[in-house]
C-alpha cells in the first residue's frame, strides 16, 4: 500500500531541487564539491557527473575510481553509467584505462547511436574522445591485493559492503576493513527546473572473477531515470538486484503511485525472500519521485546515505533496515 503524501517522515517531506542523495557517507564530501556550481543554476545532469567524478579520484574510497580493489587477479576495471529518461541514457563496463566511467557513459548517450560499450570498445572511444589514459590500481590497493592473496585468494563471496567502522567493532583490524568496506557512488539529483538525473561509478566487487559485471553500470539495474516516474539507485551485492531489475522496479512502483519508501520495500522484500540469501549480502536503495518526495532502505544495517539541499550536506542512515539485527 503506498504511504500518502502527508503522512511523511523526514526522509519523504517532498522537497525542490536543487537536491542531492548519494550513496554512502562518501557521497556526503562529492556532494559538497558539486554543490557550488549545481546550486548557481547547474542541471542535475551535470550534477551527478560531478559526484561520481570526485570519488573517482579520491584514492581514499576504497571501491570506485582510482583507489578501488582490483579483481581475483589483481587488475581493475571500472562500471558505469548516467541517465535521463528512457531516451537519454549511456553506460560503460569493464573500462581499464580510463578514470571516469560515467564521463564516458555520458558521451556515449550524446554521440553515439547506443546505450552501453564494454571493455576495450569502451576504452578506446574513450580516448576517441580525447579523455587521458590513468593508472587505476593505487598502491594501497595493490598491497590489498596482496595480503589477500597472501591468505589464499578466493572470491567476493565473503565481501560484506559497511559504511565506516566508528566503534572498531565491525573489523578486526585493517585487513578485514579491506575485505568488507566496498560501495558504490550512486547519486540523484533533481535541479531546479525540476529535472532529474542519475548516475554510478563503480569498481565492482573486489577480488571479483575477471570479467564480471555488476549492477551498476546496467540501465534498470543499478539505475533507473523515468521523468513520470522518478529515479532509483542501487548499491550492494550487485547479483542481488540484477535478479529482479532492482531500480527499474522501484521506479515502476511510483509510476504506479507508490510513495519512494514503498517502492523500495517491495524491492527489499523480494530480495529478503531469496532462499539462499547470505549474511554478507547487502543492498540499499535511495528514490525520488519527480515531485520530490524522497527516500531510502536498505536490507541490513551499515548503510548510510549523503543529503545535500539548501540546509547542507548531511549524512542520515535510511528510512528502514529491511532485515534490521543481521
Ligand atoms: C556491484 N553494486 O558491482 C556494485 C558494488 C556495490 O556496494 O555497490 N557495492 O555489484
Amino acid at each position: 500500500m503506498s504511504e500518502r503524501p502527508d503522512n511523511t517522515t523526514p526522509h519523504e517531506a517532498a522537497a525542490r531541487g536543487p537536491l542531492l542523495l548519494s550513496t554512502w557517507s562518501f557521497g556526503e564530501r562529492a556532494n559538497a564539491a558539486a554543490w557550488p556550481d549545481f546550486s548557481a543554476g547547474g542541471s542535475a545532469l551535470d550534477a551527478v557527473e560531478a559526484v561520481t567524478v570526485f570519488c573517482d579520484e579520491d584514492p581514499g574510497i576504497d571501491s570506485v575510481g582510482y583507489g578501488g580493489l582490483p579483481d581475483r587477479d589483481g587488475d581493475m576495471s571500472l562500471d558505469g553509467c548516467v541517465m535521463l529518461s528512457p531516451e537519454q541514457c549511456g553506460s560503460v563496463c569493464a573500462v581499464r584505462k580510463h578514470l571516469h566511467p560515467v564521463r564516458i557513459a555520458r558521451l556515449v548517450m550524446d554521440r553515439t547511436p547506443h546505450v552501453m560499450l564494454a571493455g576495450e570498445g569502451a576504452d578506446e572511444f574513450a580516448s576517441a574522445h580525447g579523455l587521458p589514459e590513468q593508472p587505476l590500481l593505487s598502491p594501497e590497493a595493490k598491497k590489498a591485493w596482496q595480503v589477500r592473496q597472501a591468505q589464499g585468494g578466493g572470491d567476493s563471496s565473503d565481501v560484506r559492503p559497511v559504511d565506516g567502522d566508528p566503534d572498531g567493532a565491525l573489523f578486526k583490524d585493517q585487513e578485514d576493513r579491506w575485505r568488507n568496506n566496498h560501495d558504490t557512488i550512486g547519486v540523484l539529483g533533481l535541479d531546479d527546473q525540476g529535472r532529474l538525473a542519475g548516475a554510478c561509478s563503480t569498481s565492482g566487487m573486489p577480488w571479483k572473477v575477471p570479467g564480471r559485471v555488476g549492477d551498476s553500470p546496467i540501465i534498470g539495474h543499478g539505475l533507473y531515470v523515468d521523468p513520470h516516474g522518478g529515479a532509483a539507485v542501487a548499491t550492494g551485492t550487485g547479483e542481488l538486484v540484477m535478479a529482479i531489475c532492482g531500480s527499474f522496479l522501484a521506479v515502476e512502483q511510483m509510476r504506479s503511485g507508490a510513495m519512494p519508501q514503498d517502492a523500495i520495500r517491495e524491492v527489499l522484500e523480494r530480495i529478503a525472500s531469496r532462499s539462499d540469501l547470505q549474511a554478507n549480502h547487502q543492498v540499499a536503495l535511495i528514490a525520488i519521485r519527480p515531485d520530490g518526495h524522497w527516500s531510502s532502505g536498505a536490507l541490513r544495517p551499515g548503510f548510510r546515505l549523503a543529503f545535500s539541499d539548501g540546509s547542507g550536506h548531511h549524512t542520515m542512515d535510511p528510512a528502514f533496515v529491511q532485515l534490521p539485527g543481521t
